[in-house]
């Protein structure tokens, strides 16, 4: 029988991954998209179905996770037999400058769709997945982290989730619903957002190779994060909701890099060696060839709470799931630069054209 799956956050990098990959399993899958004064669906454009066409199997819903009626209509229109919670205001260093915004998408928004399944007596059909983060950990209690360590978070963003964590755990045990939570360590992509760091490094990266840019300032260099690829994670998520009971699972590669790091090997795909010299602020990535400074050390990003270390254990995935992360760290920075040195070329190529001709005399119309 055909599934029914309904996504908030579909617009999101993870979103787009996770109705690729249940649209390939035959599901129905419907989204939930805010509203937004310019076009913010270019991560699933190229699987949107004309909704006038019987055939479709995307649907999208205008909502917003502050909105409880919102939710509750498109819960009670939709009666999917799964969520997937992916919608968050997902930023962390954001999150210090909009807390009490985060809190009320991050952590109520959660409750507010765990109600929607309640109110509606949707408890017996409706599974629930609930994305949980790495950011839970906050100040290392113990490494690797896996299910069982003690959460510390460290910024509202991860406060928020604390309670989105707690309230899906609370409504399993209150309520017996299948409601799991997928603690995911960092992930990524060539979709991913651009102000996160490895994004903002591919980019970078490329710009400069391209010609196009000087240098790239980033914060913490030092930070370690145990980066998987977004396409092995959605894979995860779903593993979790078809499991035999509702659980919550660590989904992680087991590997952890410096952001520094990352910066290494995102300039040598494009055969640039970098020497460090300095450190803290002082700190400088001079290309090895030719002495320019490529990289330096901007302390507006730094987060006045940092997450220092995560590292994540997925043996219960693993033994439970049959889940691993498929990626290397090597091939997904690989991934996430190749498609960046063609989208920044694009870009660039647009710009141009746009210049050239807005310099153009304009015709007497
Ligand atoms: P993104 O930031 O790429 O996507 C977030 C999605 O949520 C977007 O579709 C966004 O819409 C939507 N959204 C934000 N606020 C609201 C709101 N108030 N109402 C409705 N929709 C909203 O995040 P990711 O895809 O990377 O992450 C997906 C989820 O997983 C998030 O909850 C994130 O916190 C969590 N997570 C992510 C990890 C990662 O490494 N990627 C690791 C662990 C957890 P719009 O497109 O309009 O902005
Ligand atoms: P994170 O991701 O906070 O781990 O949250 P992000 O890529 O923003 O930061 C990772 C680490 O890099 C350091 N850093 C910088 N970060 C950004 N964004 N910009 C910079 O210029 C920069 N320089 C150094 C940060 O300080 C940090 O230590 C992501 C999000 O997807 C969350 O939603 C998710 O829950 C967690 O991953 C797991």
């Amino acid at each position: 029988m055909t599934k029914t799956a309904l996504i908030t956050g579909v617009t999101g990098q993870d979103g787009a991954y996770l109705a690729e990959l249940l649209l390939a399993k035959g599901y129905q899958v419907h989204g939930v998209k805010r509203r937004s004064s310019s076009f913010n669906t270019g991560r699933i454009d190229h699987i949107y179905q004309d909704p006038h066409e019987s055939a479709a199997k995307l649907h999208l819903h205008y909502g917003d996770m502050t909105d409880s009626t919102n939710l509750i209509r498109i819960v009670q229109e939709v009666a999917p037999d799964e969520i997937y919670n992916l919608a968050a205001q997902s930023h962390v260093q954001v999150s210090f400058d909009t807390p009490e915004y985060t809190a009320n998408a991050d952590a109520i928004g959660t409750l507010r769709l765990l109600e929607a399944i309640k109110i509606l007596g949707l408890t017996q059909k409706t599974r629930f997945y609930q994305a949980s983060t790495s950011e839970l950990y906050g100040l290392v209690q113990e490494v690797p982290q896996r299910e069982t360590t003690p959460f510390y978070p460290r910024s509202p963003y991860a406060a928020a989730k604390l309670y989105a964590y707690w309230i899906t755990v609370n409504y399993r045990e209150a309520y017996d619903m299948f409601a799991s939570n997928g603690i995911l360590f960092n992930h990524e992509s060539p979709i991913r957002g651009e102000t996160f760091v490895t994004r903002k490094i591919t980019r970078a990266v490329s710009a400069i190779h391209l010609g196009i840019q000087e240098k790239l300032w980033l914060g913490n260099l030092d930070a370690k994060r145990d980066w998987g690829h977004a396409r092995d994670y959605v894979e995860g998520m779903w593993r979790i909701l078809q499991h035999e009971r509702a659980d919550d699972f660590v989904l992680a590669t087991g590997q952890t890099q410096t952001v520094r790091h990352f910066v290494e090997r995102a300039f040598a795909h494009v055969d640039i060696t970098l020497d460090w010299q300095g450190t803290g602020v002082d700190e400088r990535g001079v290309c090895a060839k030719t002495g320019k400074v490529l990289v330096e050390v901007d302390p507006r990003y730094f987060r006045p709470t940092e997450v220092e270390l995560l590292i994540g254990d997925p043996a219960k995935a693993k033994a439970e799931l049959g889940w691993v992360a498929e990626t290397s760290f090597e091939q997904l920075v690989t991934d996430m630069m190749d498609a960046d040195l063609k989208t920044v070329a694009r870009e660039a190529e647009h710009r141009r054209v746009d210049e050239e001709q807005s310099l153009q005399p304009r015709s007497a119309a």
